[in-house]
């Protein structure tokens, strides 16, 4: 009998602990519409340190979409976990500068997560985050010299699409989105993305895209189980808006 007994208490304990633990949220962005072609970055081309750097036409996407519609670089967040930031503990999330262009482009990152930025170019940048002045960020604005010592940067608050522009090369623009929670992604090239481990709940979620939509947020509600969550989103194109 004793036997039976382990095997029965056993699974009720599992049961028990799945009931209260976190789930991962799942979901894919699609465009709705067509997005514009590409623009020719012509600034790069004309510019006698930057324009050598690059054997191919350098062109400006705003728009990154796969064959099935997938949207890259939208921000997922989620509201109602706000003022739990783990980023001073996080890794640091790293902004490259290669060939006079911002690498990644879209970046999201923690209050408090340490933002790298390296410059392996043989050109001087400016590295100069201008955020929104209602956010509370600082400005500020740093000279990397060519090969120079990486420069870090924190920002206190939330914030989205925090610009980040270099002062001698117009044209190199970057946008961090900062939140106060690990629960946030950004969307891969196919449009799909994943939160994992958020606690169990009901949360707005929203989906943030630079351009598509209008630059706003478009949200939905979801309950969070053991068991995870999705939500799916199709954002507006230029035409469809
Ligand atoms: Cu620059």
């Amino acid at each position: 009998m004793k036997m039976y007994s382990r095997f029965f208490v056993v699974p009720a304990l599992i049961a028990g602990l799945q009931a209260a633990s976190a789930g991962d949220i799942t979901g894919k962005v699609t465009l709705n519409g067509n997005p514009p072609p590409d623009q020719v970055n012509d600034l790069i081309k004309a510019d006698p340190n930057c324009g050598p750097l690059h054997k191919d036409v350098v062109k400006i996407q705003f728009y990154v979409v796969d064959a099935n519609k997938g949207l890259k670089d939208t921000i997922i967040t989620l509201k109602g976990v706000a003022g739990k930031s783990t980023g001073e503990a996080a890794p640091a999330v790293v902004l490259d500068q290669t060939g006079c262009i911002y690498t990644p482009t879209i970046l999201a990152l923690q209050t408090g997560q340490k933002l790298v930025v390296k410059n392996p170019d043989p050109v001087m940048h400016t590295v100069h985050p201008a955020p929104n002045p209602d956010s509370g960020n600082k400005e500020v604005n740093k000279s990397q010299m060519p090969n120079g010592p990486d420069i870090s940067f924190t920002f206190a608050n939330p914030e989205r699409f925090l610009k980040i522009k270099c002062d001698v090369h117009p044209w190199m623009l970057s946008w961090v989105t900062v939140v106060d929670n690990p629960y946030f992604a950004i969307t891969g090239a196919d449009g799909s993305f994943k939160i994992a481990n958020v606690p169990p709940g009901k949360y707005t979620i929203e989906a943030t895209h630079r351009k598509a939509s209008g630059g706003k947020p478009v949200t939905k509600e979801i309950e969070v189980t053991a068991a995870g969550a999705t939500a799916d989103f199709s954002l507006d194109g230029p035409k469809a808006q």
